[in-house]
């Protein structure tokens, strides 16, 4: 599966332009793009990145790492995904970098996700979706998911997000809405962000291959 990674890494590649400053995602996958970024990275300015993990590998490669705060939107937000329906929606988060990946596809006006043929479903949900909470929130949120989605939701004990803040993995869903259920858990107190992308959804995905499949 690592060489589908790599050659939907790669691909996205087509889509960097000279000067831009490239907003990064999180991941296995992520990492094959930004590997590809370092042989270029004299074409860009510099990245925008969506975690310390993300940003140590584009650093290791000489590439500047700019806060969102100074670089203005940006053209160009590449990021993996846990799963990808055939509306472009996304489960992301499994690697707990779900709430800074989100800011950045939001202030990116392309968002292109590269994905592995295994990350493509029917219906969302399989993949146990994440949900970022303040810690004090955790039970609350847990019970109020329970009430309001019949999914089951499972502490990711032991793992602290870049902003300080815990995981709920949430278990037995069959997303059929992914807007609606974004929008539903996004109201809960407590909940920092969804890994539901189809607010704002991916606006290509490449799925790895040769040749890599551009939808
Ligand atoms: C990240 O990429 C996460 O949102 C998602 O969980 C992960 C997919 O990981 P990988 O590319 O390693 O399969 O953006």
């Amino acid at each position: 599966m690592s060489e589908a990674k790599r050659l939907a890494g790669e691909k996205a590649i087509d889509y960097v332009e000279d000067g831009m400053i490239v907003g990064v995602g999180t991941g296995s996958t992520v990492a094959f793009f930004i590997d590809a970024l370092g042989r270029i990275k004299h074409r860009i300015a510099g990245a925008v990145s969506s975690s310390e993990q993300s940003t140590e590998r584009l650093r290791g490669h000489g590439i500047e790492v700019i806060d969102l705060n100074n670089s203005g939107p940006l053209a160009l937000y590449v990021d993996g995904a846990d799963e990808c329906d055939p509306n472009k929606c996304l489960i992301k988060g499994g690697g707990a970098a779900l709430t800074r990946e989100k800011i950045i596809a939001e202030a990116s006006a392309k968002f292109v996700c590269i994905v592995d043929p295994a990350k493509r479903v029917d219906v969302l949900g399989k993949f146990p979706l994440p949900v970022e909470v303040i810690p004090m929130a955790r039970s609350l949120v847990a019970r109020e998911i329970l009430a309001h989605t019949g999914g089951q939701p499972v502490w990711r004990e032991g793992v602290v997000t870049d902003n300080g803040n815990w995981v709920l993995d949430v278990h037995g869903l069959k997303i059929v809405d992914p807007v609606a259920m974004e929008r539903e858990l996004n109201q809960i107190p407590g909940v920092v962000s969804v890994g539901l992308f189809a607010r704002r959804r991916a606006d290509v995905v490449i799925v790895g291959g040769e040749p890599p499949l551009v939808l």
